[in-house]
């Protein structure tokens, strides 16, 4: 029906000639979003965008404080300051071992609060044939090789060592049982000053391991 006084309509749908308002927002073919007032549709548009918009300009905002907190948290395995008694582990971690897969790496941060320097001489792991102390080394060719710490791997008064993926590392030889991520390992480290110690070792999957390195 034609109302006296406007404009035929056709309506941009289904392209009939519709020729009320009414037959148009009823149209079947009508995308429930959009209305037939296309000012009214590109205000919405443009509302939705500059909403996007203020969304990423706060994520852009947001972004170099995010990253410093990010570089902040995850310092990576330079030897900081630390103080306290004897020696402490933090972060503790090792490589989940499916069935068949004889050996993994355990990782740990160790802070040596004493005063005088100190050595992990020894680990255990009731789990394993034997848990070695390897530290990691490039040749000239760039290929990297590991090899028992001889004497143990020096732990300086004060501060972090980290034994974490490309550097020293407690190698577990001969897994009686798989470890499967989620489980916790018990590793007791031998020190040549500090008490002996057990830490709990989580097992990560490789990706958690990736991500965990990602840091
Ligand atoms: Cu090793």
């Amino acid at each position: 029906m034609v109302r006296s006084g406007r404009p035929n309509l056709v309506c941009r749908y289904c392209c009939r000639r519709a020729i009320s308002i009414e037959s148009i927002t009823s149209c079947p073919l009508r995308p429930p979003v959009l209305t037939v007032s296309d000012a009214g549709a590109n205000r919405r548009r443009q509302s939705l965008f500059q909403a996007l918009r203020s969304q990423a300009m706060q994520i852009l905002r947001q972004l170099p404080i995010a990253l410093f907190l990010a570089l902040a948290a995850c310092g990576g395995p330079e030897p900081s300051a630390c103080d306290g008694d004897g020696v402490s582990a933090s972060g503790a971690w090792l490589r989940a071992a499916g069935e068949g897969q004889p050996m993994s790496a355990a990782y740990v941060e160790l802070c040596n609060g004493a005063d005088a320097p100190d050595k992990l001489v020894a680990a255990h792991f009731d789990g394993a044939n034997a848990a070695e102390i390897h530290i990691t080394s490039m040749d000239e060719d760039g290929m990297a090789s590991m090899a028992p710490a001889e004497g143990g791997l020096a732990l300086a008064p004060h501060e972090k060592t980290a034994l974490a993926p490309g550097g020293a590392h407690i190698m577990l030889i001969g897994l009686s049982a798989p470890i499967a991520a989620g489980e916790e390992a018990a590793i007791t480290l031998e020190f040549e000053n500090a008490e002996p110690m057990t830490v709990m070792f989580k097992a990560m999957s490789p990706a958690e391991a990736a991500a965990h390195q990602g840091h």
